[in-house]
């Protein structure tokens, strides 16, 4: 047995683990006290994640699909080669934007990401299709608005703040929030913090709130604006923090001004008076904070959400303070930023074949990526390497996923596991999994300290199993595009004092990509084959120019967090910092005074005043309310205490659950004759499910909710518990982020007959 440190790889807050390895089992799984945002804290899902280390669908060789559907051994130097040739054939007949990569890095594994990303230089390709762009790219495009680039993210302080407003986010299942539980229970049980929920279910957050505002689903941004309406009409808004930090408050203003209050709290189904109370008690708060997650990115309005969501803590001066939201630093560049004003014919930005979308934050959406494949006629899509992602269960619509998945001519996935997207793929190649290999995350999140962990292996591959920047490193190798030695770096690495802090390799590898422009794109690779050589795990290498720029960038906040040195040796001491800390290394400490820096526009002020949504709030007041054909609204995805997106695999993980049942208010459920347990029919404009009915009096009536992360076969058995893309429809989203709306799909729900 060994004991050892690592992370939790189910969702965004990676807490810090300890734990008893026993023959390749994760054995006993303890919160790791040392970790330096978890500190200790887990949720019940991470003892199961021996069901995600071990199972029967593990991948342990490369396997190459036969025309029958079978699959069959192959040597890596097989696979390699014929996706190599078949991949360059593809972009010297057909260009390379006929090649997408899809994916990229789930919860816990953003690593890999960086290798394989290099793919698309290789392939000369920009399309980049991720789970991400089904959720936060209408965010992402308004912060480029407000401050200067879509990588300008805002986190949010709940842990300090006095008043707390979660919106569609139930951080007690979904985290997302420091410690969740442990915060939540600390806000319930102080008198002097309120906090308020606004979901049309009564979700386990909402038990432990202050103010539960069950508004009707798809209305948030009638909600949003009669509170802003209210904040203005009363003065409530903090004007000297808009003088000092924001332009644009009078356009904006005058908008909120003739927002018809009474009306849009109708609308949303809330009464006239909470909606006050919450206005005026959050623009009285000292500190406060707004938390939005899918409950407003994944419904009708979703980029406008994300705009009025920002105000409401922008006007009221929550934005740069201890317990408000604030811009935070990234490590890992986890989200890009598409400059708009490049969309001018002949620049660079590039938009999709049959939707002519542009990308935001660098990511094309999953709802597009079908039509792009099959409807693109001679500018289709033909190629797609999938890493780290099921598109088939997890992207919507998975009859129109699987269709144009099976019309590509070359389909790649590597992945873990033998998933439904593997069962179609040409080649499936098997990636060690986040225990077996150095790992982390481009989750660092946190303001004013921020984090980052690298997380080293606690086991050993199964089977040839490799870890990504292996897989890619080769590929782009056997493809031609870079040599498999260099002699030059290799010896510089090698050679080098330590006390240098690794400056003659790099300046030899600068002046080597000046030199061979070509080679410029795949630095990744280049550092992994040598530099990575004289490091105890090679992958990391890339991450020494990452530390030594976000050193420059974040000099004092670099050094406050305890990274000594000059300005030219301080990023390899902080490269030095997270390669030892093996809980994670604390990466920077700011003052919030400090946070106006992160800002990205020209004038370090928040654009308040964005054209785009000031014309969406006068359509809005135009809206009429949908009367669809179905009765009932699905939020098609919700989160629960047992699942975690496609991670698992096995069912055994789950304790309870293990249906993933459809859940319908009491009232709804007696009309159609339905009692807990019974079998009901879930038919939406796509598809239909069977499904068990669990009743659940915390649902307004008309609203019923299925699980996210189900749907697997394992083993190639039938769908266990309900695949819920089979429910949506690629066009159902957004028309401008064509971000999906699975939290508002119209549903029909009748009886099934006991066989
Ligand atoms: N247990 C568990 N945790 C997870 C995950 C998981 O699969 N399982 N996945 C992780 C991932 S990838 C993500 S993105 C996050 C997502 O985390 P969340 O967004 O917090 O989770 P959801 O349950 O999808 O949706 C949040 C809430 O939105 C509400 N909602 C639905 N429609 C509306 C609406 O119109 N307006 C409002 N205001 N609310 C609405 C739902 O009732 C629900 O309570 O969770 C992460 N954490
Ligand atoms: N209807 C509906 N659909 C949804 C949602 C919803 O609420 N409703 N939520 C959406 C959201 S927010 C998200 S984030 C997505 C998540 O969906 P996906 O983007 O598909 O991400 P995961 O489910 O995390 O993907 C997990 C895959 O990564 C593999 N994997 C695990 N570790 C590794 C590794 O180290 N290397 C490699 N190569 N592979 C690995 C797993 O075996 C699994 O196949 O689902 C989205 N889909
Ligand atoms: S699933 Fe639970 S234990 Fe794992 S990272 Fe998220 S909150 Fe932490
Ligand atoms: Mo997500």
């Amino acid at each position: 047995m060994t004991t050892a440190k690592t992370a939790c790889i189910l969702c965004s807050r990676n807490c810090g683990l300890e734990i008893d390895v026993v023959d390749g089992h994760l054995k006993k799984i303890r919160g790791d006290a040392a970790h330096p945002s978890s500190k200790g804290y887990l949720c019940n899902k991470a003892a199961r994640l021996d069901y995600y280390q071990n199972h029967a669908d593990r991948l342990t060789h490369p396997l190459k699909r036969q025309p029958d559907g079978s699959f069959v051994r192959v040597s890596w130097d097989q696979a390699l080669g014929d996706i190599a040739q078949r991949l360059t054939a593809i972009r010297d007949t057909h260009g390379g934007d006929a090649f997408a990569f899809v994916g990229g890095g789930g919860q816990g594994n953003h690593l890999g990401g960086a290798y394989g990303r290099q793919l698309l230089s290789a392939m000369k390709s920009r399309f980049v299709y991720s789970s991400l762009a089904q959720e936060k790219t209408g965010d992402f495009w308004v912060n480029g608005r407000l401050f200067g680039a879509q990588n300008c993210h805002p986190m949010e302080d709940v842990e300090h703040a006095d008043y707390v407003v979660f919106i569609g986010a139930n951080p007690y299942q979904s985290h997302g929030i420091v410690n969740a539980r442990d915060v939540l229970r600390d806000i319930k049980n102080d008198p002097n913090r309120t906090m308020v929920v606004i979901d049309p279910r009564r979700t386990e957050t909402a038990n432990q709130a202050d103010i539960h505002l069950q508004l009707r689903p798809g209305t948030d941004a009638f909600l949003l604006l009669a509170m802003l309406s209210i904040i203005v009409r009363e003065s409530l808004h903090d004007q000297a923090f808009i003088d000092a930090h924001c332009t644009g408050f009078e356009q904006v203003k005058a908008e909120l001004l003739a927002v018809p209050v009474a009306d849009y709290a109708t609308r949303a189904d809330v009464p006239l008076a909470d909606v006050e109370g919450v206005a005026r008690g959050f623009a009285a708060a000292k500190r406060g904070c707004v938390r939005v997650d899918l409950g407003t990115q994944q419904t009708l309005h979703t980029t406008l959400n994300a705009y009025l969501e920002k105000l409401l803590y922008l006007v009221t001066g929550n934005f740069g303070q201890s317990g408000s939201n604030n811009l935070h630093t990234a490590f890992l560049p986890l989200i890009g930023n598409t400059d708009e004003t490049r969309s001018k014919p002949g620049r660079s930005l590039k938009l999709t074949a049959f939707h002519k979308m542009m990308p935001i934050g660098g990511m094309y959406p999953p709802n597009i990526l079908p039509d792009e494949i099959l409807k693109a006629g001679e500018k289709r899509i033909r190629a797609v390497v999938c890493d780290s992602s099921n598109p088939m269960l997890t992207y919507p619509d998975s009859s129109a996923q699987e269709e144009a998945f099976r019309a590509l001519d070359l389909l790649v996935v590597v992945d873990i596991a033998m998933t439904e997207t593997a069962r179609l793929a040409h080649y499936v190649l098997p990636a060690a999994s986040q225990f077996e290999k150095l790992e982390a995350t481009g989750f660092t999140l946190e303001f004013p300290k921020n984090y980052f962990h690298l997380r080293h292996p606690i086991a050993q591959p199964m089977g040839e199993a490799m870890p990504e920047p292996e897989i890619y490193t080769r590929l782009l190798e056997t493809m031609g595009v870079i040599p498999k030695k260099f002699p030059l770096l290799i010896a510089m690495a090698r050679n080098e004092p330590g006390i240098t802090g690794h400056l003659g390799y790099m300046t030899a590898l600068g002046l080597t990509l000046s030199r061979k422009k070509r080679w410029a794109p795949y630095g990744a690779s280049i550092m992994y084959r040598t530099l990575g050589q004289t490091l105890r795990h090679a992958a990391v290498a890339p991450m020494l120019p990452i530390a030594m720029a976000y050193a420059k960038e974040h000099a004092v906040a670099v050094r406050r967090a305890g990274h000594k040195g000059t300005s030219l040796t301080r990023g390899a001491n902080l490269f030095r910092a997270i390669i030892q800390g093996e809980s994670g290394a604390v990466i920077s400490r700011h003052e919030h005074s400090e946070m106006w820096s992160l800002l990205k526009t020209p004038d370090q002020r928040v654009h308040l005043h964005v054209p785009e949504m000031v014309e969406a709030i006068r359509v809005l007041s135009k809206e009429v309310p949908a009367t669809d054909a179905f009765p009932f609204v699905l939020m098609a995805g919700e989160r629960r205490s047992y699942n975690a997106n496609q991670i698992f695999r096995d069912p055994a993980w789950r304790k309870v659950d293990k249906q993933g049942a459809l859940r319908i208010h009491p009232d709804d459920a007696s009309a159609l004759s339905l009692a807990n347990g019974d079998m009901a029919q879930c038919k939406t404009e796509r598809g239909s499910l069977e499904v068990v009915v669990e009743i659940d009096d915390a649902l307004r009536r008309g609203v019923v909710t299925l699980p996210h992360g189900y749907g697997v076969s394992f083993q190639n058995s039938k769908p266990i518990g309900p695949p819920v893309n089979r429910l949506t429809a690629t066009s159902h989203c957004e028309p401008f982020s064509r971000t999906p709306f699975h939290k508002y799909v119209p549903a029909a729900i009748s009886k099934l007959n006991a066989i």
